[in-house]
């Protein structure tokens, strides 16, 4: 069978959509909920309804559009990401693997291929963590990872609640109606930008993916006393600045004493109060992100990273709280959809490794209740979450021929 991409009719879409952004370009900001992401979501559920698929949304906007299969009786193969974006990201992150998944779909359809399994695409809420501080909430909470009423307490930095806001969206209904059964799927794939630079440095076209790494975040208050930045002596100060900058290099320097190019760890904010230049900073918030493909070597880091803040506290004579926000198992992807992405980038005469994943995805998620693989394309210089994301026209196609071959294989 041969797949035919309409790679100028995805690239199009691909450019419509980064212009739905709260940042000038080529910067995109398009945070979940925002009226900028209701838009991105009408413009990707019209694309589906053109090429016929049969769409709904759950309660947390997780948006499914399905293709019938000749046998709607047996599970469906499913296959997607996201579109919602950080502050000041690019525009290849998950979209790729919503409108790539999309046109693999419509590329099938227009083969004449007919599935026996239905084919589901996925457009998955909030896989960014941006306004309710934990990322893969849609996901998280499909496989049960993340409890209703948990969700119920999510807010945003603005105290509005999760419940409100999604309300006001237009999703409606209970988030106990969200969990899928285990096994709802008969597998999941995503297709995605691999966020690192590997498969560009080995000139490798695909990356598919065994292993999603180990992520966790954490919130560190650190509580001084504020003053006068210039009638107060330096002795009698306890900076919470000064304290919060020693605990970001602890974080930094945790990560590097395991001597493993597999842990990682970020400070992404660093919020000072009252942020006045001559006023001696009283409160300081901070957000780490601490992630290992090893889960234990992982959480030895977070230990030695609470160890070291305590003690710049009492060093210090300031106060800190440890809140940890999410601390994941890492996921390996099934051998069934590897060995059929490892075949398909055989059929489609594309180059490919295997490879793991140092971000999180909602494939991390997928995986506790479903067989999940990835399939990566290049990252100019494996920059990504920053405006100059770049990944080629050629491997955005030979990643979604490779996706559409891979959903024949898995569902005729
Ligand atoms: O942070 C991550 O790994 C993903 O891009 N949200
Ligand atoms: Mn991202
Ligand atoms: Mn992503």
């Amino acid at each position: 069978m041969s797949i035919e991409i309409d790679i100028d009719r995805l690239m199009g879409e691909l450019e419509h959509l980064a212009t739905f952004s709260d940042a000038p370009p080529p910067a995109v900001t398009r945070v979940v909920f925002t009226d900028t992401d209701l838009a991105a979501r009408a413009f990707v559920r019209n694309l589906c309804e053109s090429a016929g698929l049969a769409i709904r949304s759950d309660a947390v906007g997780n948006t499914f559009a399905r293709w019938e299969g000749s046998e709607p009786s047996l599970k469906a193969v499913a296959t997607g990401s996201h579109i919602d974006a950080i502050p000041n990201a690019g525009k290849y992150d998950g979209t790729v693997g919503v409108l790539g998944g999309l046109e693999a779909i419509r590329a099938l359809r227009e083969s004449g291929f007919q599935p026996r399994r239905s084919i589901e695409l996925l457009l998955f809420t909030s896989e960014e963590p941006t306004r309710f501080g934990i990322g893969c909430l849609g996901s998280r909470l499909l496989s049960g990872n993340l409890k209703p009423d948990a969700a119920e307490r999510l807010a945003d930095s603005e105290g509005r609640s999760l419940n409100d806001v999604r309300r006001h969206a237009g999703f409606e209904g209970g988030l106990e109606d969200v969990a899928l059964r285990p096994s709802h799927y008969a597998a999941f794939l995503e297709l995605h930008i691999e966020q690192g630079p590997i498969l560009e440095r080995e000139g490798i076209l695909l990356g598919v993916v065994t292993d999603i790494a180990a992520p966790a975040s954490m919130r560190i208050l650190v509580e001084g006393e504020g003053g006068h930045a210039g009638g107060m002596l330096m002795p009698d100060r306890h900076d919470a600045l000064a304290a919060a900058a020693e605990i970001i290099l602890a974080t930094e320097n945790a990560a590097l004493q395991t001597k493993s190019i597999d842990t990682v760890a970020t400070v992404g904010v660093c919020e000072v109060f009252p942020g006045a230049v001559n006023s001696v900073p009283n409160r300081v918030r901070l957000e780490l992100d601490v992630r290992d493909t090893n889960e234990a070597r992982r959480d030895d880091v977070l230990r030695e990273i609470r160890q070291e803040a305590v003690a710049v506290a009492a060093k210090r004579g300031v106060s800190i709280e440890c809140t940890l926000r999410n601390a994941d198992a890492p996921a390996q992807c099934s051998p069934i959809v590897v060995s059929a992405l490892q075949n398909a980038c055989s059929k489609q005469a594309c180059t490919y490794r295997p490879m793991v994943s140092r971000a999180y995805h909602d494939s991390l998620f997928m995986s506790r209740i479903v067989p999940t693989g990835m399939l990566f394309i290049p990252c100019r210089n494996g920059v990504s979450h920053r405006p100059d994301e770049y990944a080629s026209v050629e491997s955005i196609e030979a990643g979604t021929r490779v996706l559409a071959d891979a959903l024949a294989l898995l569902t005729q």
